[in-house]
């Protein structure tokens, strides 16, 4: 992760993003559609409590579409409105505007029934470290100014980013922190959130090797040219290194090689769209 995480720091969070919440109509929490459960912040229904909110599978590019839609069921709700949208390209961003104005309705109804006419929605964008914050509002924002740098909570001179679709969005993005499971862990370096500096990569390519070896195993052996799968998980790692060639001298498997190599071929999605959770 980007941020380390420890308490001190994760009640300062949870503050700044509550107060910050006081200014927004609804909250739109972004997720990696490959792991919802993974890139679930622990106390983010308790943090969102009763506000409109919408969740975006995002990188929705890179996982199963059929387990999007599983996800999409299992989350949506009378207050939560889940949409899979790819943020690097702008797909399914359109469908934001009606399901805010859906989730929104009453209040709208009421403010009209005064007398206003221009309403602004106001909205706040949350998220773990790489769920992909940043390219969103960039995406949403008119004129596309770059967002960057990973900062929990949120600052004090809060501005507001005006989209194309009439909706506000307040300039930094809640940034919360992960799950700490081990199983989380695992999923958050397959995908990529945790800098592989700081992992073992080559006993993650290991893991990740046994994981596809069980939810994607035609698509393993597709990619790699394997005609079959071991049980062994290193056995498969191995004839996935010779086929690429991950040799070195005396024959011995170069586990460094393959482990960059595999790790950036799933993270690329060039072994297939792989959802790594289902709800
Ligand atoms: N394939 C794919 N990659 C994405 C998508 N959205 C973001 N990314 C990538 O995910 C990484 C993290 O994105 P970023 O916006 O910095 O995440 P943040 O930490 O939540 O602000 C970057 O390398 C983005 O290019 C998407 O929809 N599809
Ligand atoms: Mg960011």
């Amino acid at each position: 992760m980007a941020i380390n995480w420890f308490p001190g720091h994760m009640a300062k969070t949870r503050r700044l993003i509550q107060e910050n919440l006081k200014l927004v109509d609804a909250v739109i929490e972004i997720r990696d559609a490959r792991i919802p459960y993974s890139s679930k912040n622990p106390e983010i229904d308790r943090i969102v409590a009763d506000k409109p909110r919408i969740i975006l599978l995002n990188k929705s590019d890179l996982s199963d579409s059929k387990v999007n839609k599983e996800w999409s069921k299992a989350l949506n709700n009378e207050t939560t409105q889940v949409i899979e949208i790819n943020a690097l390209k702008g797909e399914g961003l359109k469908a934001i505007k009606p399901a805010l104005l859906k989730l929104l309705k009453e209040k709208h109804d009421r403010l009209k029934a005064k007398g206003l006419v221009n309403i602004t929605t106001r909205v706040m964008v949350v998220g773990i470290p790489n769920v992909g914050k940043s390219t969103f509002i960039n995406k949403m924002a008119r004129n596309n100014i770059a967002i960057t740098g990973d900062r929990p909570g949120v600052t004090k001179n809060k501005q507001w980013i005006k989209t194309s679709i009439g909706i506000e969005l307040m300039d930094t993005p809640g940034v919360l922190w992960p799950k700490f499971e081990e199983e989380v862990g695992f999923n958050l370096a397959f995908t990529g959130a945790i800098k592989d500096e700081i992992m073992d990569i080559e006993e993650l390519a290991l893991k990740l090797v046994e994981r596809l070896q069980e939810i994607a195993p035609e698509l393993l052996k597709a990619r790699y040219k394997l005609d079959e799968l071991s049980d062994n998980p290193l056995e498969n790692l191995d004839n996935i290194a010779k086929k690429r060639g991950c040799i070195m001298s005396k024959n011995n498997i170069d586990y460094n090689r393959i482990a960059v190599m595999l790790l950036d071929e799933f993270r690329g999605g060039k072994i297939g769209n792989i959802s790594l959770e289902r709800p």
